[in-house]
């Protein structure tokens, strides 16, 4: 729960290595140490140094907090065990019974929770949040307590104007959260466009080792760190000292790996748009994608995921698929390595087939996630997988 030291004279590039990555104090070790430790020696009843049990808080993960609330902008920042479970601190936040008005196409695992954990607690709606018309005009009519955004969206890229729908709940006083898991906090920084709240699955580019799970929550607000630290020390879903350590290691090369993945998409979804297995392409850095505009306007990169629609269905999508060796297959992104998966069996089963159907969530969809391996090796192996008998 830790407020940011804002550091804001200095890049994102300096501050990602030196924000909560102070020598250590008593010994000057270079790299801060792991406290892993459950709890802390008190010298009377009550009497501690700010840290009591790591369930509350840890200092290994208040460092973290530090670099990643500097990061995004933000006074304060709650990391948690997974991105899900900031979403779960959300909901808890969000008084019993609030409306939530939320972009049709979210990460399969969100679209789950809301559907068949929190429905009980809250009222959901799901709307195309890309049209800001449409969007504006649904916060009037719908009165959310907050509108919830991926922007760009999991699997299918889709861009919301996050200064035109924040301006809109502002008037309408509803909260906007926006999660920001697809470009870090590198390439779009949602609260300097207006939004309350950030999250992020710490798992993907933040991390970007594919050996942490973990998710944080970035805001301004102090009565919101206030009810996060309560909600997080009563529901317990906290990160163990080792896995935030490692984020803070990964943070370090945040912005050399952004470029990179970013360098390495622009060249493979441009080989990909001229490909004749392909039918279409959607990356946010593409003049063909329908909201190229607005992602030069509201980020400062495309970054690093492309999804395809390769020609045919199930079964050329699978043929695809076996036919690739260094693109592993598997569900997650943002990591060093190339992942490739296909969204309608893999990460957005849980979403039902018509609701997938309705949003082009279709079954020759195929999403990647480029790595920072050679480019040409990389194309070499899609090739690979298109020539597959
Ligand atoms: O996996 P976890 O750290 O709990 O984060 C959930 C989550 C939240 N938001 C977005 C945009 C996500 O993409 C995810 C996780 N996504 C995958 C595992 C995936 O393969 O898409």
């Amino acid at each position: 729960m830790a407020k940011s030291k804002k550091q804001s004279k200095q890049s994102f590039d300096t501050r990602t290595i030196h924000v909560g990555g102070e020598p250590d104090p008593v010994t000057g070790a270079i790299m801060p140490p792991i406290f892993q430790t459950s709890t802390f020696v008190q010298k009377a009843p009550g009497v501690h140094q700010g840290y009591e049990y790591t369930r509350s808080h840890n200092p290994t993960r208040t460092r973290l907090e530090e670099c990643l609330a500097s990061l995004e902008n933000a006074k304060f920042a709650t990391v948690t065990a997974s991105g899900l479970s900031a979403a779960m601190l959300v909901m808890h936040h969000l008084p019993k019974g609030s409306k939530i008005l939320v972009g049709d196409d979210v990460y399969g695992g969100t679209y789950r929770m809301f559907t068949t954990i929190f429905h009980e607690r809250h009222n959901f709606k799901f709307i195309d949040t890309t049209d800001l018309k449409k969007t504006e005009a649904e916060i009037k009519k719908f009165k959310p307590a907050m509108v919830w955004l991926e922007s760009p969206t999991n699997p299918l890229l889709k861009l919301s104007d996050i200064a035109g729908i924040s301006k809109a709940a502002k008037k309408a006083n509803a909260l906007v959260l926006v999660d920001n898991t697809f470009m870090s906090p590198y390439f779009q920084n949602p609260l300097d466009l207006g939004a309350d709240m950030v999250l992020h699955s710490m798992t993907k580019y933040i991390n970007g080792h594919s050996d942490v799970v973990g998710g944080v929550l970035m805001y301004n607000d102090k009565k919101m760190n206030q009810d996060f630290f309560r909600l997080q020390n009563s529901i317990g879903p906290a990160q163990s000292p080792f896995d935030s350590w490692l984020v803070l290691r990964g943070l370090k090369t945040l912005a050399v790996r952004m470029r990179a993945h970013e360098q390495g998409a622009i060249k493979i979804a441009k080989w990909l748009e001229n490909h004749k297995q392909v039918e279409r392409v959607v990356y946010p850095g593409l003049a063909s994608h329908p909201q190229h505009k607005l992602a030069k306007k509201q980020m400062s990169g495309f970054g690093g995921m492309i999804t395809f629609f390769i020609k045919g269905g199930v079964k050329e999508s699978k043929k695809f698929l076996q036919g690739l060796e260094l693109f592993a297959l598997a569900e997650s992104l943002g990591g060093v390595e190339s992942l490739v998966e296909h969204p309608a069996i893999m990460t957005h089963a849980s979403v039902p087939k018509k609701v997938r159907e309705s949003i082009g969530l279709s079954d020759n969809l195929i999403r990647l996630s480029v790595g920072l391996e050679d480019v040409n090796d990389l194309i070499a192996d899609l090739e690979n997988g298109f020539n597959k008998k």
